[in-house]
């Protein structure tokens, strides 16, 4: 891999490699460049807020805000702030017709003041928010999906734009045109598909920018890592207890290998880990909230990371579907999840068509 691919290089090089007539995988179109490029600059500011930690005593980002949000949970501080961030970044570049976000209960139409781009962009602007206060890390979710055709803009077209509405949204994650996350760790790392494989470029703070650091990252097809918050193992239904129960019977059991558990309550970092090096995450349907099919969001969090994972040579599923092509009904709507190592997503998901 070349040395110091920078973020931006990355992309301007994509888009002229898949430049092909019909666009080819992973063709990049000057104003997704820019989109994903404003995203990424937003991301380092999130950064740049997140590692403040306590500093500033009782006026520190660290603690809550003393507000809920759309889910009923209650918001940090840098929840709002990482909100705000991306909002201010991505409204007045003319790349977008309107954003979504765990962190608001309605979508976010682009200021008139401004011009109307053709896409959406969806985000989850700190996930694992519960891990901030304890220095664990937590990150960034993002998805971006092309805004349905309609009559042309206000970007030069003849008539007014038709608003966009919450239904514009509400397309399949296999409509996705883009896709990452960016997580705060020991290192800032933002991971991004946009149909081209995935790669991963690190925040390089002496230089400003992200450096490509991976690409065509591969998820092992097998893994002795699953990942799941077992406090919850008597709420689970029969398939998800038959799969634990087998990977804990361990060499002596039905599996044959032992296995290893991590559970760090942060999406984006149980993710990262087995995009680096293959597990099976899984937060399923529970009997404590039946009417939720999980607790995981599908547009925001579950859509981006099934498609990371699928282009990585992962599999993501419900625990019946690809989660890629479940229809959405609404813009917050809740799913349960189960992506990584190809063999074990498979399995679990056969048990749960089996059962
Ligand atoms: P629990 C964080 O709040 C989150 O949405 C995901 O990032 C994480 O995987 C999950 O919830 C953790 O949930 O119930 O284990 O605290």
């Amino acid at each position: 891999m070349a040395k110091n691919i920078s973020f931006t290089r990355y992309l301007v090089e994509q888009q002229r490699r898949c430049q092909a007539p019909d666009g080819g995988a992973g063709s990049i179109p000057p104003q997704l460049r820019l989109l994903l490029e404003v995203v990424a600059r937003a991301c380092k500011g999130i950064s740049m807020a997140v590692n403040k930690g306590a500093l500033g005593g009782e006026n520190s980002i660290l603690g809550s805000a003393e507000s809920e949000n759309v889910q009923g949970e209650i918001q940090k501080k840098l929840d709002i702030i990482a909100n705000e961030v991306l909002i201010e970044a991505n409204e007045w570049g003319g790349h977008l017709a309107a954003m979504a976000s765990e962190e608001m209960d309605s979508i976010y139409l682009v200021p008139n003041r401004y011009p109307q781009g053709e896409y959406l962009l969806l985000f989850d602007p700190l996930d694992g928010s519960s891990n901030i206060d304890v220095n664990v890390s937590i990150g960034t979710i993002f998805s971006v999906l092309k805004k349905p055709e309609g009559p042309p803009g206000r970007n030069g077209g003849s008539t007014e734009a038709s608003p966009v509405t919450e239904a514009d949204f509400l397309q399949p994650g296999s409509q996705q045109v883009a896709a990452g996350y960016c997580i705060y760790g020991p290192q800032t790392t933002l991971v991004l598909t946009v149909g081209d494989g995935v790669a991963m470029f690190t925040l390089d703070r002496e230089q400003g920018s992200f450096v490509l650091t991976q690409e065509n990252i591969r998820i092992p097809a097998d893994t002795k890592e699953f990942s799941i918050n077992m406090s919850n193992l008597r709420h689970w239904d029969a398939p998800v207890k038959r799969y634990i129960e087998e990977c804990l019977a361990g060499a002596d059991g039905p599996r044959g290998k032992d296995f290893n558990m991590r559970w760090i309550a942060s999406m984006v970092a149980d993710v990262h880990r087995l995009l680096m090096r293959g597990g099976v995450f899984m937060y399923p349907w529970d009997k404590r909230e039946p009417e939720k099919a999980g607790k995981l969001r599908l547009m925001y969090e579950a859509n981006p990371m099934a498609w990371l994972v699928e282009q990585a040579g992962g599999a993501a599923t419900n625990g019946r579907q690809r989660i890629l092509d479940l229809p959405p009904a609404k813009l917050h709507e809740r799913v349960a999840v189960f992506l990584g190592s190809k063999n074990e997503v498979e399995r679990v998901t056969a048990y749960h068509n089996t059962l």
